[in-house]
C-alpha cells in the first residue's frame, strides 16, 4: 500500500464497527494547525458551587438533597429519558407508522465532590473509584432481567450539551439494544464468523506494528486515532486483552484503565489549553445473558473541536444529505495528538 496516496487524494475509508463510510479529502487542508492556535479563557472554577446541582450537600431541581459524598455519588436521574415502569405499547399502521414502548433506568454519577476536577486532573486510585462504581452499575444494572443495554457515557463541556461543569457521567439502561451497539454486534458476529478471530482485535494488531496512529498505550489498554475517524481529533481506546465488559478487568487492568483515560484527556486538554469537550462512551457486550465471546471491550471519544478551542465541527450539506467527511486525516490527527505532553497544562509549574 502507498500510504502516501492516503494523505493527497481523496478516498473513502470504511468502518468496519459500523459498516459505514466516510469521505476522505486530505488535499483540502495539508497543514491545517499552520498560524496562532486560539485558546479559550480559562474556567476558575471553584472547589465547590453553592449553585451546582452535583455539589455535595446541594439540592438538586427536583428538592432532593445529595448526601455530603465525599468521594462518587451515584443518583436516578430526575429528568430520566426512559422509566422502568413505561406501560407496554405496540404500534404498527402499513409497517409506516412504527413505534414500540421503551423501558429503561437512567442515572446520573459524580466522579469527585470536587465542582473543579475533571478525569484529567484526578488522581490515579479517583479515576479507579470511578471504575469501581461503573462496574458496579453496569452490573447491577445488567443484572436487571429486561435490561438488555447499559450505557455509560460523559458529556463534557458546554459544546457537547453536559449542563454543568462538575465531573459527572450518565448511565442509560433499555430493554433494546440501541443503534450502533446493534451495528457493532453484527460486525463483530460475522467477522469472528468467516476469520475466526476478532475484529478489534486484529484491527489493534495492525495499528500496534505500524504505530502511526497509536497515541498513547500500556500493558492493558492502547488509545489510536481510527483509520476511519470522522471527527477531527476522535479516538478509539481498546483493551489490549479479548473480554467484553468491564466487568472482566482483571490483574492491573482497571490501575492501566485509570491510567489510560487521564492520559488521553490531559492529551486533548492540552490541545488547545482549554478544558476540552467531547462525548465519551464505553461499548460493552448486550447484558440480556449470553456471554457474547465476539465482543471487544473498547470506548468512543468524540470531541466537536477543529482546529482551535472555538472553531466548532457540525455535521452539515454533503454530511447531513451524503455522507460523513473530513479534511484532516486520522495520521495527522494522530500527529498532533502524540506530539502532545502528558503533564496537565494547568498542573505545569
Ligand atoms: P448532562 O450534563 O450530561 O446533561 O448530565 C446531567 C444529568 O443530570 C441530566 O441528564 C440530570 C439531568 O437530567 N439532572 C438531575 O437528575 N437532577 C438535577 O437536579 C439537575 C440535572
Ligand atoms: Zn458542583
Amino acid at each position: 500500500m502507498d500510504a502516501s496516496l492516503l494523505q493527497e487524494v481523496a478516498h473513502r475509508r470504511f468502518n468496519p464497527l459500523t459498516r459505514e463510510w466516510v469521505l476522505v479529502s486530505p488535499h483540502r487542508t495539508k497543514r491545517p494547525w499552520l498560524g496562532r492556535v486560539e485558546k479559550s479563557a480559562p474556567e476558575n472554577l471553584p472547589v465547590y458551587d453553592p449553585t451546582c446541582y452535583l455539589c455535595p450537600g446541594n439540592e438538586r431541581a427536583d428538592g432532593a438533597r445529595n448526601p455530603k459524598y465525599t468521594s462518587t455519588f451515584v443518583f436516578e436521574n430526575d429528568f430520566a429519558a426512559l422509566l422502568p415502569d413505561a406501560p407496554s405499547f405496540e404500534i404498527n399502521e402499513g409497517d409506516l407508522l412504527v413505534a414500540r414502548s421503551e423501558k429503561g433506568i437512567c442515572r446520573v454519577i459524580c466522579f469527585s465532590p470536587r465542582h473543579d476536577l475533571t478525569i484529567p486532573r484526578m488522581s490515579l486510585s479517583e479515576i479507579c473509584e470511578v471504575i469501581r462504581v461503573w462496574t458496579e452499575e453496569f452490573r447491577r444494572l445488567g443484572a436487571i432481567d429486561w435490561v438488555r443495554h447499559v450505557q455509560i457515557f460523559e458529556n463534557r463541556g458546554a459544546l457537547m450539551g453536559a449542563s454543568n461543569p462538575h465531573p459527572h457521567c450518565q448511565v442509560w439502561a433499555n430493554a433494546t439494544l440501541p443503534v450502533l451497539p446493534e451495528k457493532e454486534l453484527v460486525s463483530f458476529r460475522e467477522y469472528s464468523g468467516t476469520k475466526k478471530s476478532c475484529l478489534l482485535c486484529d484491527y489493534l494488531q495492525l495499528e500496534l506494528q505500524s504505530g502511526e496512529r497509536v497515541i498513547c498505550e500500556n500493558d492493558g489498554f492502547a488509545v489510536i486515532t481510527p483509520f476511519w475517524a470522522v471527527w477531527p481529533f476522535e479516538t478509539l481506546l481498546m483493551s489490549k486483552r479479548h473480554f467484553a465488559s468491564i466487568e472482566e478487568l482483571a490483574g492491573q487492568e482497571v490501575e492501566s484503565l485509570a491510567d489510560i483515560l487521564r492520559r488521553i484527556t490531559i492529551r486533548y486538554d492540552n490541545l488547545f489549553e482549554t478544558s476540552f469537550p467531547y462525548s465519551m462512551g464505553f461499548h460493552q457486550r448486550p447484558t440480556d445473558g449470553p456471554a457474547y465471546p465476539e465482543w471487544h471491550f473498547h470506548a468512543h471519544y468524540f470531541p466537536p473541536l477543529l482546529r482551535s478551542a472555538t472553531v466548532q465541527k457540525f455535521m452539515v450539506g454533503y454530511e447531513l444529505l451524503a455522507n460523513p467527511q473530513r479534511d484532516i486525516t486520522a495520521e495527522s490527527a494522530a500527529r498532533r495528538l502524540k506530539e502532545i505532553s502528558e503533564t496537565h497544562y494547568l498542573d505545569r509549574p
